[in-house]
């Protein structure tokens, strides 16, 4: 699995790595280690996303290195690089302007991936669906190398693989991710730092804003779907990020009843979001895939170009089918 991977790093010079638009702990966590694995080997390697760091993951980016696209551009050609590591990524529609630029050049592209929906779009594909994160597969890959994991590399796993198994609670949470765990906290990795980095370190305005969620939320289907919205205006006044109102998601799973919850963002006029989570039984994967995104069986997630409001109404009248077709286990607790 790992052996055309390896030899792409071994006869290489010069590495770019990205990951996909609305980056988040898994992305971040994956490029940042690969980085440091790749330096490691005396390599050059750069990280550039279609989109500014988040706030909440600079930490682990204190020498600011990683580049914006859209400010810092790449530095230089394109063609320069020897090949493109695409970790996190399910589709070309998930890495925005980027996808472009890198499909219109001739350089080798390498995706490390796990998402099920992911068609294995890239030259060199590594894609497994019962990894946890991207995350655990580059430490696969740097233990398949022979590599050091460094203090820096084991923080960025960690981040990576607890983001994705929502700190070690989701059906992606296995022994194998424990076992990779394991080895980075004898790395030097203390998880209380990490999570108190990532969700202990917010604004006044953060919980303001969740208050505001959970007041408009909504429930359908006897109670079994749950969505909620967030307005332009209340994710501008509020100063919070995007990435840290998927919590929201979470919480509104917490109502034992609850088998799905939609979270939709309104990201501009004719620009929305979607979040989807299941827990027992509905396959949210094919409902995001239906409005043209993608992702896992129990989180997956879409965008359209079209009003909030509008996407609501199309989105909740093809949940509710679903839901209707398919037997819903209330718990198997
Ligand atoms: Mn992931």
């Amino acid at each position: 699995m790992w052996k055309q991977i390896a030899d792409v790093i071994n006869s290489g010079r010069k590495f770019l790595i990205t990951s996909h638009l609305f980056l988040e702990g898994d992305a971040v966590g994956s490029e940042i280690a690969l980085k440091h694995f790749l330096k490691g080997l005396g390599k050059e390697a750069i990280i550039v996303n279609n989109e500014a760091l988040p706030a909440v993951y600079r930490c682990f980016d204190p020498k600011k290195e990683i580049k914006f696209l859209k400010k810092d551009g790449i530095g230089t050609d394109i063609q320069d690089f020897d090949a493109i590591f695409i970790v996190d990524v399910g589709s070309w529609g998930q890495l925005g302007d980027f996808a472009e630029m890198i499909q219109s050049s001739s350089i080798t592209t390498v995706c490390i991936d796990h998402h099920p929906t992911n068609p294995g779009f890239a030259d060199i594909n590594v894609v497994d669906k019962d990894a946890s994160s991207a995350g655990e597969l580059i430490f696969d890959l740097i233990t398949y190398m022979h590599g050091e994991i460094t203090k820096e590399i084991a923080e960025s796993l960690y981040l990576s693989i607890a983001s994705d198994t929502g700190w070690f609670k989701f059906s992606n949470t296995s022994a194998k991710a424990f076992s990779a765990c394991s080895t980075l906290l004898k790395s030097g990795v203390k998880p209380e730092v990490i999570y108190e980095k990532v969700c202990q370190n917010k604004s006044w305005s953060y919980l303001k804003l969740i208050n505001l969620a959970l007041e408009s939320l909504h429930s359908e289907c006897d109670g079994r779907l749950a969505w909620t919205k967030l307005t332009q205006e209340m994710l501008k006044s509020s100063g919070v990020e995007y990435v840290e109102t998927d919590v929201i998601i979470d919480l509104i799973r917490a109502i034992g009843k609850v088998e799905v919850v939609i979270l939709f963002r309104e990201l501009g006029e004719k620009k929305t979001k979607i979040g989807f989570r299941s827990k027992h039984t509905i396959n949210v994967s094919k409902l995001a895939s239906k409005f043209g995104g993608g992702g896992h069986v129990r989180a997956a997630g879409a965008s359209l170009n079209e009003p909030m409001d509008h996407v609501v109404e199309k989105v909740l009248s093809e949940a509710k089918e679903l839901m209707k077709k398919t037997k819903v286990c209330v718990s198997t607790v």
